[in-house]
């Protein structure tokens, strides 16, 4: 359908067109990056057509549309994925190869938004494609981050983080929208009245900063059904004199002030994963975003309709994480104070309209702003939060008399704080967590009180993560023989993967399977030599551990593996041993000294082992630099194993697990988060799952830990393997730059509990599923049959299933359908 309009002649003279009169140039004059952009405004021209029709007929059908807020939209890059999405890519490419220019280099040309840390924000971006592909009406709603995540340089073997200008060249699919500019307004104090003809009570805000939020629009495109939804971003721009207070104006301080404020709203995205930092900066950003897109949903809301108290039969709110809860004091504030609503009403449409994901169970992810702090940045929100809290309080102590420790775990306001996720959970209709395991350790232990008091707002929606991005896109090659195999219908209906499950008896499609998986291989391998340096042999196992670095994800477990292994190389030359090349992407928060001090570990250990000749080459390790959306897609589609080895319990699900299992990698990994559901589909046989379960962890971090020292003086091996931490084996001679690490694991002095993650206590049962992995591999024929059934069994784990979920069970929107937005 799309084609038609892509036909080519017309395509190639769009390019041309838009490089003259954008660049004053002829094609052959223009650098790669000013024909990314003649390209882009030429593929926008396209989109726009169908965003208007979506447009409409959401209008028309005056759709329930889903807000979905947060703080991150992981998005990557936008031209490839448009054009998947628009059925068009194999149409674009082959014209632009008769212009002689390659659409691969030209998409290595846009900058990887990156708006977001891990996978929390890259799963926002693949509700997002779910949402337009299945024909529901939504809005992306966050923060036009002028940086986004760092960009990770390695120096030295140490992490160097330099400031991402994403936006420097200019974004070429997003759209200023000025005229739905909102005002939002921080601090000051309020002013209490009597309306004298209504009798109602009027709240004034005086003395505050306001900030002008200023929207600009991303158009999300759906696989090939015409429809467009916004991702719509908040930049923040000085409010000018004019709208100043009366009493402020030609106040110059005051000026310069609200310009400073404006500028530093938006400028970064915090590079904390599954960690609070407490800055009041990170507040402001929130309130601004959230206040900017509540005022927007409410405006347009209003333009269909006259009353406010229905609101919720047309909207609803996803809040992801408690990033974004203070909607829920936001939208109350709005109905009350905007809207005229008493409280009692208020609370009825607040209610029914937000909704609540959990994301995480580490503790130090859970936002918790002090008092003074919030009600001084938020006086108006604060007093609203006391009254949710006042009135809250008043049924815990009616349901359970005398027992104030209920009150002092669930209360709102508690020890001088705000606790978010209180705030999210009592005022909201769904709490959801984002895999069954998951789900069940926040309803058994740590959200226990709040399930027990409101049971039926818990519910499970296993993440997901969407095919066309990470298959149809990332993996060409596989893509087009599943699309042999068994029809296209797997692009939008990701179950129809299992017909390929006959295919494992199948000689030649095994064969078949295992050559594009070589091939993507040597694809990555040509990467990693353009970037690293390194040869890799494409033959030896690539075995990938790719996500955030954090302690609980036991980065740091791998690497001392491999320490381990090169140590049985050395003193076991003649040992049979398949060759192995173990690559890591990771960035480390700024702030985070241990997770840091792994990157050093893992590079120094490539080091050493990558230039030893006396070992053959049997084992390589890689360290790629700047792990982003992009390179994901080439290390996914190249890998052999997939390590998700979190700590049993804390990984609430995992989303890369879901990547790897969709190209073919079997899973190494503990029974975490989304794991066990991965190892339901596809079989405990076609995995390597090893350590202690969640329910053990629990246990001993409810007994105050275990001692690591029992295993460190029994195991030699492994103990040869922390000392060398301490001996200066991969540090030049240097005995103190890894003594943190050391420490972790050891020593009780310097940390709250030795080994808080357990490495030791794992350390045996990982080594001894590296063997089977390696045991596996060597049997061709069996290996290529695990590798299939993964691909074959993922169906469940397309976000296209998990928004149907949440659109079944939490949202009730109907699908929209869009005829063509272009002229015939
Ligand atoms: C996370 C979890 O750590 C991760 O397991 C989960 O898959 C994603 C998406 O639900 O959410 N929580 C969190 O705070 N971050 C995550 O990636 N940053």
């Amino acid at each position: 359908m799309y084609s038609k309009r892509f036909e080519k002649e017309t395509f190639k003279a769009e390019v041309r067109d838009n490089v003259k009169t954008l660049y004053r140039k002829t094609i052959d004059e223009a650098t790669p990056q000013q024909i990314f952009q003649a390209v882009s405004y030429a593929v926008k021209e396209v989109i726009i057509d169908d965003w208007l029709a979506s447009q409409k007929a959401y209008d028309e059908a005056d759709a329930k549309t889903v807000y979905y807020m947060s703080m991150e939209f992981l998005m990557g890059r936008a031209l490839g994925n448009n054009l998947i999405n628009m059925t068009a890519y194999s149409e674009v490419k082959e014209a632009l190869k008769e212009m002689n220019i390659d659409l691969n280099a030209i998409e290595d040309e846009e900058p990887d938004p990156a708006l977001g840390n891990g996978g929390l924000g890259r799963l926002a971006a693949c509700f997002l494609d779910s949402l337009s592909t299945l024909n529901y009406p939504a809005y992306g709603c966050g923060i036009r981050y002028r940086y986004g995540m760092f960009k990770q340089k390695i120096e030295n073997g140490y992490q160097v983080e330099v400031p991402d200008n994403w936006l420097k060249e200019g974004n070429p699919f997003e759209l200023r929208r000025e005229e739905y500019a909102k005002e939002v307004r921080f601090g000051g104090n309020i002013r209490f009245e009597k309306d004298p003809e209504t009798g109602k009570d009027i709240f004034i805000q005086e003395n505050y900063e306001s900030v002008l939020a200023i929207p600009y629009d991303m158009p999300i495109v759906g696989y090939g059904n015409h429809v467009v939804n916004t991702l719509r971003v908040w930049d923040a721009k000085a409010i000018t004199d004019f709208q100043l207070d009366e009493f402020d104006r030609g106040n110059y301080h005051k000026a310069v002030e609200q310009e400073n404020l404006a500028k530093l709203i938006v400028d970064v995205l915090y590079p904390n994963d599954n960690h609070y930092s407490g800055k009041e900066l990170r507040l402001k950003q929130q309130y601004f975003f959230i206040s900017a897109s509540l005022q927007a949903m409410i405006a347009k809301y209003k333009k269909k309709h006259n009353d406010i108290r229905k609101l919720h039969e047309k909207v609803v709110i996803q809040m992801n994480d408690t990033h974004p809860t203070v909607a829920v004091p936001e939208l109350m504030r709005l109905l009350i104070d905007e809207e005229g609503l008493n409280w009692e009403e208020a609370w009825e449409v607040m209610s029914k309209t937000c909704a609540y994901t959990n994301h995480t169970i580490m503790a130090e992810a859970l936002e918790k702003w002090p008092i003074d702090l919030f009600s001084r940045l938020l006086p108006r929100i604060y007093q609203i939060v006391q009254e949710i809290d006042r009135r809250f309080l008043i049924q815990v102590r009616e349901k359970y008399p005398g027992n104030e420790e209920k009150v002092k775990k669930m209360a709102i306001l508690m020890d001088g704080q705000v606790r978010m996720a209180n705030m999210a959970i009592i005022s909201g209709f769904s709490v959801n967590g984002v895999a069954k395991l998951h789900t069940e350790i926040l309803k058994n232990q740590e959200l226990k009180d709040f399930y027990e008091m409101f049971p039926q707002k818990f519910n499970n929606k296993t993440n997901g993560i969407t095919q066309r991005r990470f298959l149809a896109h990332g993996n060409p090659l596989l893509a087009g023989w599943i699309t042999d195999r068994i029809g296209d219908g797997w692009l939008t209906d990701l179950s129809k993967i299992a017909n390929l499950k006959p295919l494992v008896n199948d000689e030649q499609a095994r064969r078949e399977f295992m050559q594009i998986k070589h091939k993507n291989k040597v694809r990555l391998a040509e990467y990693i030599k353009k970037h690293n340096g390194i040869e890799l042999d494409p033959r030896s196992i690539f075995d990938v551990q790719v996500k955030r670095l954090h302690e609980y994800k036991r980065q740091f477990l791998n690497i001392l593996h491999i320490m381990y292994l090169y140590n049985q190389i050395k003193e076991h030359p003649e040992m049979s041993f398949y060759p192995r090349t173990f690559i890591f992407g990771a960035k480390a928060a700024a702030g985070y000294q241990r997770a840091k001090e792994t990157i050093k570990l893992i590079n120094s250990v490539a080091d050493v082992v990558n230039n030893d000749r006396s070992i053959n080459g049997k084992l390589k390790v890689v360290f790629i630099e700047d792990y982003r959306v992009s390179n994901a897609e080439l290390l996914f589609a190249a890998a052999d194993v997939s390590e998700q080895i979190s700590t049993a319990s804390k990984e609430a699900s995992g989303t890369g697990n879901m990547k790897f299992m969709l190209n073919g990698a079997p899973t190494l990994g503990t029974m975490d988060g989304a794991n066990v559901e991965i190892v339901q589909e596809v079989g405990e046989e076609n995995a390597f799952i090893f350590g202690l379960s969640s329910q053990e962890v629990i246990n001993y971090e409810n007994q105050g830990g275990y001692n690591p020292l029992d295993i460190y003086f029994n195991d030699w091996e492994l103990k040869r393997v922390i000392d060398q931490l301490m001996d200066g084996t991969y540090a030049n001679g240097d005995h103190n730059m890894y003594k943190n690490l050391y420490n972790s694991l050891l020593n009780t002095q310097c940390t709250a509990r030795p080994d808080m993650y357990f490495i030791l206590k794992d350390f045996r049962p990982y080594a001894e599923a590296h063997k089977r992995v390696e045991e596996a591999y060597r049997d061709e024929q069996r290996w290529s049959k695990m590798a299939i059934l993964n691909t074959a069994c993922s169906g469940k784990f397309s976000s296209d299933r998990t928004i149907e979920e949440y659109v079944t069970d939490i949202w009730k929107l109907k699908k929209v359908y869009v005829p063509s937005g272009q002229p015939e």
